[in-house]
């Protein structure tokens, strides 16, 4: 298909509530809109970028930056097949994987509306809803925490995830843990510890947590390897996987024994579904993470989690966890088994509220073949 032109939106929406974690803390997110035009019919995309560099390197500024000066330049008034032909495509560009991701989307929103599929089936998903759960940033006391976690739970989410660090470890997790001793409960520490400081964690391996989700450095995958050897509980790579040879070399290093899928991270949902084909050919349990996404990402995230091995819950939370007014017409709800229905519509399956998406825009251009 013939990519006429391309257009970046770099949004600002307020959160329902703040979220922190041990990188910082937000009232508001931002990200990358990119609508791509083919033919009549507009593909969406989310760049998952934030404003600053604390979950990885990458920024709006950044990508907006790759996407308008190298990526757009090289599938602009050119036909591009799929998203293998895009990948090799931008090939030459060196990381910015959240920047390629978000175009990616915009690809696969447009060849589902192509084709009359969902991304679902263009994916080949195979449920109609998926597991979920919701993650709970930092809270100011391990009371107000369960406080926080006992309004989740009494919504109907039946697996929680909290955000750690040093210092906020062992008293939250301990305290939510024996205030829900059968709740599906996991941590996150996004990378903020390290092998030294890392023995603040053994206590939380006799809580019976599903997994402990990146503890140590984002650009390394060996030290957890020797950190999981010390731990019964496992040990979930996030930061660090951002192509699929990183889930080749936790596998074989056993560095981790789950996967979080982040279609952003490892640059396009092509990548993700080379990750969980992998990981599922390994007899890896993987699920799909999350980056606060507007409704255009969460849609994507859901087809995404319809895949086979997919089998913990994700990190897709009800359009109300994160957004009052979301940039999408539809609106994602929490079924009363923890689940969200998976888009059925061609491509995304979601619609953008225009004067939304305008009250959000901080910035917007237009790229067209010179
Ligand atoms: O590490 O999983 C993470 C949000 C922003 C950046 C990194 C992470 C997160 C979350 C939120 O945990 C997950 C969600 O979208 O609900
Ligand atoms: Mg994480």
């Amino acid at each position: 298909m013939k990519l006429d032109s391309l257009t970046l939106t770099h949004l600002r929406m307020p959160l329902v509530t703040a979220f922190e974690t041990s990188f910082g803390r937000i009232t508001h997110r931002e990200c990358i809109l990119v609508t791509l035009h083919s033919d009549g019919l507009s593909g969406y995309g989310e760049c998952v970028a934030d404003r600053d560099p604390g979950y990885c390197y990458e920024t709006t500024g950044t990508a907006w930056h790759i996407l308008k000066d190298f990526i757009a330049p090289l599938i602009i008034g050119q036909e591009v097949v799929d998203a293998d032909d895009f990948q090799r495509r931008v090939d030459g560009i060196r990381g910015h994987q959240l920047a390629r991701a978000g175009v990616e989307m915009a690809i696969w929103d447009l060849l589902g509306k192509r084709a009359g599929k969902s991304l679902r089936e263009l994916l080949g998903g195979e449920r109609t809803k998926v597991d979920v759960g919701v993650s709970v940033g930092l809270q100011a006391s391990p009371e107000k925490l369960v406080h926080a976690v006992t309004g989740y739970v009494a919504q109907g989410y039946r697996r929680v995830k909290i955000k750690i660090k040093p210092g906020r470890d062992e008293a939250d997790t301990s305290s939510v843990r024996a205030a829900f001793p059968n709740l599906l409960l996991q941590v996150d520490a996004n990378s903020a510890y390290t092998l030294k400081t890392s023995a603040a964690l053994k206590p939380l391996d006799d809580l019976n947590l599903l997994l402990i989700e990146q503890p140590l450095y984002e650009d390394d995958i060996w030290d957890h390897r020797k950190l999981q050897a010390e731990f019964k509980t496992a040990i979930c790579l996030d930061e660090s996987i951002v192509t699929p040879r990183h889930a080749r070399y936790a596998i074989e290093m056993d560095a981790c024994r789950i996967i979080n899928i982040k279609p952003g991270r490892l640059g396009g949902l092509s990548q993700g579904v080379a990750v969980h084909d992998l990981c599922k050919s390994h007899g890896m349990p993987v699920w799909c993470g999350g980056m606060l996404e507007t409704g255009v990402g969460r849609a994507s995230n859901l087809a995404l989690a319809s895949l086979p091995g997919f089998t913990l819950p994700g990190d897709i939370s009800a359009s109300e966890r994160y957004y009052l007014r979301d940039i999408t017409r539809e609106r994602f709800s929490l079924n009363a088994d923890s689940t969200i229905d998976v888009p059925s519509a061609p491509g995304l399956g979601v619609t953008i509220d225009s004067s939304a998406l305008r009250a959000y825009t901080l910035a917007e251009i237009s790229l067209a073949p010179k």
